[in-house]
């Protein structure tokens, strides 16, 4: 039922484009926008005013480099056909060879889509008649290195925007909508006699759309170098005048690309084309929640669960205690966003969103009411208690010894073996828990090299030691015990 009011609407704005076509004032921007589409160059003239020189979120398209390589439609290939074929070899001298195109989109404050399209070709054979398809969905395969067949994925009210320039004076502006068994009927078709088809078409009148191709040489600040008369075109699109838009309704297109046809008429065949570029054309809405946490900063992380009553995607996520998600290409319709439960030490502070416009507040929940194209930002912000730390300590130590050789006979040899003994054996008569054996050569202090044994059982650690003696010296030991050291933790 859509794409029947389109088409009906589309009857009426087409009269009206007969009486307004020759009296558009040159160089005057669509009305909400600051777009100077239709002076035919690429700077801005106007302080303030934007064009492709400077305007934001511009997306670029740009073909196959003229000659044997480029590809472009064959095979009699129509606007009406979705399964089309690809070609190589160099665009024919009287079609227009296209070298690259230009997309940007905008919401202007009063909340109109506006689109603006621009394009280029090699050479001004005078006429200049080209489609620019806007779908919803990307057609798999379908590059700048595409060849053979290729099933173009059309979705219903996927736009077409033709353009066709006769050489001088003002391009004419145009509009179809893709129309399935499921959108309408073939009745509903402008130039074929089945579906799916393009629809009605609607020529843009002055307040919805305005156009221009360069009259003389202008700079190509993109690309660099300059362009002579003739070789580009660009327009400026209100989507939301041209009923592309239906209130309350939102929409997404995720992809456009450019074609030349052979002539003004609809049915001409398709030749050069410039593969699909990622560009994004929406009314949709969005909603972002932004977490606040009060005394920052707080090490680690805490979850929120947020629940939905529709598409809001994803349902659910995990916020730094400080962070923010922003939900997009949300359609008109009630959102929940909930925030989970707190338990201590976190405990909700409040809840606030930056628009009342459609949005109820009850405790942690906001009820959003959202409107395409609206967008809505809201902030919890929690607190918490500080936590108090409790403190268990323990000790331990690296024991080291040292024995003293002296008045040994001669350069005393043979060897000292160091033995430490847990608090549990007082007579040094088990186990040693740590020994060390080293060479003696002379009279010197002989030291143990412990790095690695700990000595922490509470109570008292005593050393025995002793000397191997040789063919000169007898003997000698030290006494368990003479040597201690107690650890005591109260
Ligand atoms: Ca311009
Ligand atoms: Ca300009
Ligand atoms: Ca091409």
């Amino acid at each position: 039922m859509k794409s029947i009011t389109r088409a009906r609407w589309g009857v009426g704005v087409a009269c009206l484009a007969l009486v307004l076509g020759g009296t558009t004032a040159a160089q005057a921007n669509l009305s909400g926008s600051a777009f100077e589409g239709n002076d035919g160059n690429l700077v801005v003239n106007t302080p303030g005013n934007l064009d492709w020189a400077n305007v934001p979120g511009r997306h670029t398209g740009i073909d196959r480099p003229t000659g044997q390589t480029d590809n472009s439609f064959g095979q009699g290939t129509k606007e009406d056909n979705a399964a089309v074929t690809v070609v190589t070899g160099a665009i024919p001298p009287n079609k227009n060879d296209l070298t690259r195109f230009y997309e940007a989109s905008e919401q202007a404050s009063n909340g109109d889509i506006f689109l603006y399209l621009g394009w280029e070709r090699l050479v001004n054979i005078g006429n200049a008649n080209l489609d620019f398809e806007i779908n919803q969905s990307a057609t798999t395969g379908f590059t700048g290195t595409a060849s053979g067949p290729l099933a173009l994925n059309r979705t219903a009210g996927d736009l077409l925007v033709t353009y066709d320039f006769g050489g001088s004076g003002t391009p004419t502006l145009g509009l179809n909508f893709w129309v399935t068994s499921a959108t309408g009927s073939a009745s509903d078709c402008f130039s074929a006699n089945a579906l799916p088809c393009w629809g009605k078409h609607v020529t843009l009148g002055s307040t919805t759309a305005e156009g221009a191709v360069n009259a003389a040489t202008v700079s190509e600040p993109i690309a660099g170098g300059t362009l002579t008369t003739g070789l580009f075109g660009e327009a400026s699109i209100n989507l939301t005048a041209a009923g592309v838009f239906p209130a309350g309704v939102c929409e997404a297109f995720g992809t456009a690309f450019a074609k030349s046809r052979s002539s003004s008429s609809f049915t001409a065949e398709l030749k050069d084309f410039i593969a699909p570029i990622a560009v994004n054309i929406s009314n949709c809405g969005s909603i972002t929640i932004n977490k606040v946490t009060q005394n920052e900063p707080v090490p680690g992380t805490q979850s929120f669960a947020y629940t939905t009553s529709s598409n809001l995607t994803p349902s659910s996520f995990t916020l730094n205690n400080a962070g923010s998600r922003t939900y997009t290409k949300l359609g008109s319709g009630t959102y929940s966003v909930t925030e989970g439960a707190q338990s201590a030490p976190w405990s909700f502070v409040s809840l606030t969103c930056d628009t009342a416009s459609g949005v109820t507040i009850t405790g942690q929940q906001a009820s959003i009411a959202l409107g395409a194209g609206q967008n809505v930002t809201c902030t919890y912000t929690n607190s918490f208690t500080k936590a108090q730390p409790t403190v268990a300590t323990t000790q331990d130590l690296i024991p080291n010894d040292n024995f003293i050789l002296s008045a040994g006979l001669g350069t005393p040899t043979g060897s000292i073996t160091f033995n430490l003994y847990a608090p549990s054996d007082s007579t040094c008569s088990g186990t040693p828990a740590y020994t060390q054996t080293v060479t003696v050569n002379g009279n010197a202090t002989y030291s143990t090299t412990n790095s690695a044994f700990h000595a922490t059982t509470e109570g008292t650690w005593r050393w025995a030691s002793s000397y191997t003696g040789d063919a000169y010296n007898l003997p000698a030991s030290s006494a368990c015990g003479v040597e201690r050291f107690t650890i005591a933790n109260s």
